[in-house]
């Protein structure tokens, strides 16, 4: 553990810490007992001067030279890429995360920034011949102002850098609030960002609680923009007090994701499939598959397997390199996913294997990824979110029994399916709501250069990464000229 306090970023500085009581420990989900790092928590104030100082260096970022903002993205891409082996061992170590996936997100992080390095050199505009003789007329982006940028716990460091990229990419300025549960990869990242070449109060990050902090972001006149990442219950509230001040929002939210396993489908890829989109990342992903509905012909063969393939998951310590799914985030989400097997178990399901809190030495939040069959789709395990590794299996007779139970849901995505059918997974690509649709692939587990979002109560406003994020992060300037 370091035994430096760490403290947020505002204006060009790491805050000097003075005597502050509210400290933040960040732990280890394996060893619970192990403080990965302290942090003096921000307050209303410190967040009120953050602001301020993004709202001061906007119009001067806004028409920065677009090769600097380049140099500024590619130099922090740069670090990350070759720190990754330590970023990634730090991000494992606070999120539970096993090494070898927190390596490929820290790989996503850094190619993030490198991709939006390009993205600011190629400044689009569209040039019009107006409908008035001798008129001009030139539609181009601009950037939107100062952005506040809200990430959850599960991707310390790809989402705040699929969000932070972009933002700075176009020019606008930001206040970056990380989740508490995961401080430390958010901190590293803001100490690369702040020897990047910026201009003081481009980029400001703050450290604490979303009652304190992230309300002040979402509530301030001088904030343009919000993105956020999180549960759907915080995205809502977003989104009313966005609504209410008439500024731009984009949601990411929940997923309750379908996959179909049709009686076609090659076994061991539907096998696979389920086993990765459901129980990898400790199922900790919005893009997870909690749903598997499978059709009858194929229905035993696949429970058998995906069973046996279950129980000889390695769960435990995240550095370990023999384990396959780590901890679960934290002692309030263990509950929750063991509140959930419960509810299953007293709504009628059949519990096939796991689902209980797995005792260690250390007393890591372990939890055996859990299987349940005999589901019916009014239960709550089959339709609410609960992020974690429990998989609700479905029987269905035909592939469109399959499809009108992969559609019902409030939530749209990502959806997934398992076919050797190039009929079904044209269909299905067509017809289905989710933002994503995968077939023969896992559920989760995305490019970062392509457009990322969903449907339904799953996510508001345009699409982040890729080419897509301009959308959100500029506003569009018409502008007509007599010649
Ligand atoms: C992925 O599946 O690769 O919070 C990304 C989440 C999503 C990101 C998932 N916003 O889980």
């Amino acid at each position: 553990m370091s035994s430096v306090m760490k403290t947020s970023y505002v204006n060009g500085e790491f805050v000097v810490c003075q005597g502050t009581e509210d400290i933040l420990e960040n732990i280890n989900p394996s060893n619970p007992s192990e403080i990965v790092d302290r942090f003096a928590r921000a307050d209303e104030a410190l967040t009120q001067q953050a602001i301020a100082a993004a709202k001061a260096a906007s119009k001067e970022w806004a028409n920065s030279n677009p090769q600097l903002r380049a140099d500024v993205l590619d130099r922090i891409g740069t670090e990350i890429l070759e720190r990754r082996e330590e970023l990634a061992k730090l991000l494992s170590l606070e999120e539970g995360k096993i090494f070898k996936e927190a390596l490929g997100e820290v790989d996503r992080a850094g190619r993030s920034f490198k991709f939006y390095a390009q993205e600011a050199l190629r400044a689009v505009g569209e040039k019009y011949n107006s409908v008035r003789d001798q008129v001009g007329i030139d539609v181009y982006n601009q950037a939107v102002g100062v952005v506040g940028i809200i990430s959850p716990w599960n991707f310390p460091i790809a989402i705040p850098a699929w969000k932070i990229a972009p933002a700075l990419c176009f020019g606008n300025t930001v206040v970056f609030k990380p989740a508490e549960l995961v401080p430390s990869s958010a901190w590293a990242l803001a100490e690369i960002i702040s020897r990047s070449g910026l201009p003081a109060g481009v980029f400001n990050m703050l450290i604490g609680p979303g009652r304190k902090v992230g309300d002040t972001i979402i509530r301030s006149p001088d904030v343009n923009a919000i993105t956020f990442t999180g549960s759907e219950g915080t995205g809502r509230q977003v989104a009313e007090i966005a609504a209410s001040r008439l500024v731009r929002v984009q949601l990411e939210m929940g997923g309750k994701n379908p996959l179909v396993v049709l009686d076609d489908a090659d076994l061991e890829t539907a096998v696979d499939v389920a086993l990765q989109g459901s129980f990898f990342s400790t199922g900790q992903r919005c893009t997870a598959s909690s749903r598997v509905i499978v059709t009858a012909g194929i229905y035993d063969s696949f429970i058998k397997r995906l069973e046996e393939k279950t129980r000889s998951l390695k769960i435990g310590d995240a550095a370990k390199a023999e384990t396959d799914i780590g901890p679960v985030v934290d002692s309030k989400q263990l509950k929750q996913n063991l509140s959930y097997v419960q509810a299953g178990l007293d709504e009628g399901a059949t519990l096939l294997c796991g689902g209980e809190h797995l005792p260690s030495e250390e007393g890591g939040f372990y939890f055996t990824p859990a299987i349940f069959t005999n589901v019916t789709s009014e239960m709550r395990i089959y339709r609410e979110e609960i992020f974690g590794p429990v998989l609700c299996v479905l029987k269905v007779e035909n592939y469109e029994e399959a499809f009108a139970a992969a559609e019902d849901t409030p939530f749209g995505l990502s959806a997934g399916i398992v076919t050797t059918s190039l009929k079904y997974a044209e269909d299905f690509k067509r017809r289905s709501s989710a933002g994503m649709v995968m077939v023969n692939l896992a559920t989760a587990g995305v490019d970062y250069h392509v457009a990322f979002g969903g449907n339904k109560g799953s996510s508001l406003g345009p699409r982040e990464q890729g080419t897509y994020a301009r959308q959100f992060f500029t506003k569009v300037k018409t502008t007509y000229q007599l010649a």
